[in-house]
């Protein structure tokens, strides 16, 4: 794997964590940064011991107000958004660069074979909450903060936030986010959809780790096809979605997988299995 300056990442029983890290700036996303990210997505996805994707902010500097003393808290920031301070002087075409720049790991986070979950440790605001739209599946915790913030700055939301959220949490509330520029805590997030799960600060990686392994104990290439079928079929018609999946469930039928699944089922024993 590439070294990287601004992103970490582990491996352990076919789970991967990639923590963006970039404390002083509580983790914003700079051209630097989406470039390694573009990069460790292309590697992780090449990677038949990684079956699910864990993606979270390192610490971000807390500052205490009197002494101006900063410290670490693991809890303070997912990602803060974009870096604002490589905004500000963009031209348009570099906006636009920019946005291009980013759609290129985002689409590997949305589409690429390996579950990625979202384990929001703090503020996801702006690019930060739209990052994590672009995983399969938002965890987050008891302290998380989301919200879109860009008008309020003169901007919208240039990484497939006017889009994304909208799907997720369908258009008046999306609308609404995005003119207000409201945050929301965890609690709000779950109750409009926005996020899977909230959970206590110290079991936000335990229960991400516990979905990925229980997702990676499944059939990782029936994972695969199943994760395709859904973000292929989300924009098409009823009648066209529903044949493309009868196609891919044709190609499941295909695998060693099947054949173990099934069969061990009927022979009442524990299937292994290794398609992926
Ligand atoms: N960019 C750059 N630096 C940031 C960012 C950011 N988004 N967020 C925080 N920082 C920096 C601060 O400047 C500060 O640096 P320093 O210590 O050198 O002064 C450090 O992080 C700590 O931040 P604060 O002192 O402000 O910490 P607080 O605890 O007081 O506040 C907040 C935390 C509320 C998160 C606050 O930092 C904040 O409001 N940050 C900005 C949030 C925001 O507006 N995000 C959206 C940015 S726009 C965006 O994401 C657009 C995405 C699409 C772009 C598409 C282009 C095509």
């Amino acid at each position: 794997m590439s070294e990287f300056k601004n992103l970490k990442l582990a491996v352990e029983d076919e789970v991967a964590v990639l923590t963006i890290s970039r404390p002083a700036a509580l983790n914003a996303l700079n051209s630097e940064t989406l470039d390694e990210l573009n990069v460790a997505l292309t590697e992780i996805e090449a990677r038949d011991d990684v079956k699910v994707l864990i993606l979270t902010g390192g610490p971000g500097f807390k500052k205490n107000k009197e002494t101006g003393e900063k410290t670490e808290d693991p809890f303070k920031s997912f990602v803060a958004g974009a870096d604002i301070s490589e905004m500000v002087n963009f031209t348009a075409a570099e906006a636009r660069a920019f946005g291009m720049r980013a759609s290129v790991p985002f689409f590997k986070l949305q589409n690429m074979r390996q579950v990625t979950i979202a384990a929001v440790n703090g503020f996801a605001l702006g690019g930060g909450c739209e990052i994590s739209m672009a995983c399969d599946i938002r965890i987050a915790s008891e302290n998380a903060t989301f919200g879109q913030p860009e008008t309020g700055l003169g901007i919208i939301p240039g990484f497939g936030g006017t889009q994304r959220l909208a799907r997720l949490v369908g258009m008046g509330r999306a609308k609404e986010l995005i003119f207000t520029c409201d945050s929301i805590d965890a609690q709000e997030a779950y109750r409009i959809g926005l996020v899977n799960k909230v959970v206590a600060k110290e079991e936000l990686m335990p229960t991400a780790k516990a979905m990925a392994k229980k997702i990676a104990s499944k059939g990782s290439y029936a994972v695969s096809i199943a994760k395709a079928a859904i973000n292929n079929g989300y924009d098409m018609d009823i009648k066209n979605a529903v044949e493309m999946e009868a196609n891919l469930f044709g190609v499941t039928c295909s695998t060693h997988d099947k054949a173990e699944g099934m069969g061990a089922f009927l022979e009442r024993r524990e299937a292994n299995l290794t398609d992926f």
